[in-house]
């Protein structure tokens, strides 16, 4: 891991005065320190990202780029545990997660959309006016530009390089900023496009902070033609007002309330484990993660016993450890942000089933950022708990009784990005799936990815989608050629 990170612009990596720390929420100690790009970075980065497009990065047959692609997935394979590495130290996660799920994304988000782009597909009509003439109308597909992709930190290299892979494959220029929490994993992945030579200009990273910082100075710039932003929704609404006045194209993958919905047809075994899964995973730090569970009546009570003891199984461990399941969140202030939900949620009337507090482990990682997961149960539908956003390890357990109930109050949110459906009744399943207002749905399973699939929200969830033709629809802009004949 570099003890310093520094930004890489034009081909070349560059080192600037001002810096942050990058903390492991693990114990809190310093992974490394990171240079913060200014808008003379910004600046840099965006004219040598136009440079590398008028060049020969846009107009390479799609064939030799597609070959760029499977190189920079073969180049993050090669350095495979450095990936790994780079996710636990920023973000204190359980290796089998990085091992499993983030550093096989990231190669896979690169050689899918390496191999997608050889299918894009343009249109094609043969037109015939009033008065008899006759035309050919048809379609060309250009890179849409220079591109500016910021993320979060939750999922830092599945997430960074579910934008950087489809803008580079469809022959944009981008300049990228991963989280100024989870720099590392980003950082290496300049280092793999350095070292397989990819042309100078194409892929800048820098690194920084966002609102008047990196940031801003990256959506605000006018020679960005898009912004692709995964974070939170009101980021997304600062982003908005920020590029307003360029009328640049934006993709948003923003934040979540999901629900989760089980009947008392369901599996009863696999829902209590598809629900843990869903409340718990990264340790609640997933924006698909279902923080309203509504469970029929009937199983009410067996339900949250069961879920409770398995939860209470999970175990808080150390990040190398294989059998580790829950990590600490990724910094103190959000660790603060998630405690202050423990307390307004007790203010508001929450029975606490399980966890609630800080753990005490009595060595250096009491001096991370952890918290317990956690289950309440009590809250009514209208308690901010239910409402906001929490990002944390914690679930809120209602029963519900009727089918039409429960899709009401599922959908009874300003947000709108996924939900999971439990259930074994098929018709149940589709009719259900279809009411629920969110982009995503899963019947009785949770997070199962197929990349060709249009992924994102509604409402505070999201503008646009990506996956599949998606993204090559959003990284690219068509030009229709009418032609008389
Ligand atoms: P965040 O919005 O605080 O930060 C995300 C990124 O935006 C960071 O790189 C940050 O530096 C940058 N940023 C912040 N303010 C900015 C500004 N004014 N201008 C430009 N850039 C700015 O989000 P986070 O805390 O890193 O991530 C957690 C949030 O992300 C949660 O709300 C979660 O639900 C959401 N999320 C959504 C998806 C999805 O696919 N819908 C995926 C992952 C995370
Ligand atoms: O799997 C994906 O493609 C994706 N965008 C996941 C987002 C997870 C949110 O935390």
């Amino acid at each position: 891991m570099p003890s310093l990170i520094r930004h890489y612009i034009n081909g070349q990596f560059v080192e600037t005065e001002k810096r942050f720390q990058n903390i492991n929420p693990l114990n809190g100690r310093l992974v490394s320190e990171v240079c913060e790009a200014s808008q003379a970075e910004v600046d840099a980065a965006v004219k040598a990202a136009r440079a590398a497009m008028d060049g020969s990065w846009g107009r390479m047959p799609v064939a030799e780029r597609a070959q760029w692609m499977h190189r920079i997935a073969d180049g993050i394979e090669a350095r495979f545990e450095e990936f790994v590495a780079a996710e636990v130290a920023d973000t204190g996660r359980p290796v089998k997660q990085a091992r499993t799920l983030d550093v096989p994304r990231g190669i896979a988000n690169f050689r899918f959309f390496g191999d997608l782009i050889k299918t894009a597909h343009t249109e094609c009509f043969e037109t015939t006016t009033a008065s008899g003439d006759r035309a050919l109308n048809y379609t060309v597909r250009k890179p849409l530009g220079v591109i500016a992709a910021i993320s979060p930190w939750n999922l830092p290299m599945l997430l960074f390089s579910w934008k950087v892979a489809p803008a580079l494959a469809m022959g944009n220029a981008i300049v990228a900023k991963p989280s100024e929490e989870a720099p590392s994993s980003a950082a290496l992945l300049a280092q793999v496009m350095h070292d397989i030579g990819l042309p100078a200009g194409v892929f800048n990273l820098v690194n920084g902070l966002g609102g008047g910082s990196t940031g801003e100075f990256m959506t605000s710039h006018p020679g960005i033609d898009a912004v692709t932003f995964t974070g939170e929704s009101r980021t997304g609404s600062h982003i908005m007002k920020a590029v307003a006045d360029g009328v640049k194209d934006i993709s948003f993958e923003l934040g979540g309330k999901n629900a989760a919905i089980v009947f008392a047809d369901a599996d009863f075994d696999k829902a209590v484990d598809g629900v843990l899964r869903s409340s718990f995973t990264n340790s609640g730090q997933v924006c698909l993660c279902s923080e309203r569970v509504l469970v029929q009546r009937p199983i009410f009570e067996r339900f949250v016993a069961a879920l409770k003891e398995k939860t209470e199984a999970l175990r808080l461990g150390w990040p190398m450890d294989e059998d580790t399941d829950i990590g600490p969140q990724i910094s103190k202030e959000h660790q603060q942000k998630v405690l202050s939900y423990f307390e307004l949620a007790r203010e508001e009337g929450a029975t606490v089933v399980t966890g609630g507090q800080v753990p005490v482990f009595g060595d250096e990682r009491d001096q991370g950022s952890w918290v317990q997961p956690t289950i309440w149960t009590g809250l009514p539908d209208s308690a901010r708990c239910l409402r906001e956003e929490v990002f944390g390890p914690v679930c809120h357990i209602a029963p519900f009784d009727t089918e039409e109930e429960a899709v009401a109050r599922a959908n009874d949110s300003a947000y709108g990005l996924a939900a999971a459906i439990w259930t074994q009744d098929i018709t149940r399943a589709h009719n259900v799936a279809q009411r629920m207002r969110a982009g995503l749905v899963w019947i009785n399973t949770w997070y199962l990815r197929d990349l060709r699939t249009p992924f994102g929200g509604v409402r505070l969830s999201g503008i646009g989608r990506e996956g599949g033709r998606h993204s090559m629809d959003f990284y690219s802009e068509t030009t229709n050629i009418c032609v008389k004949l």
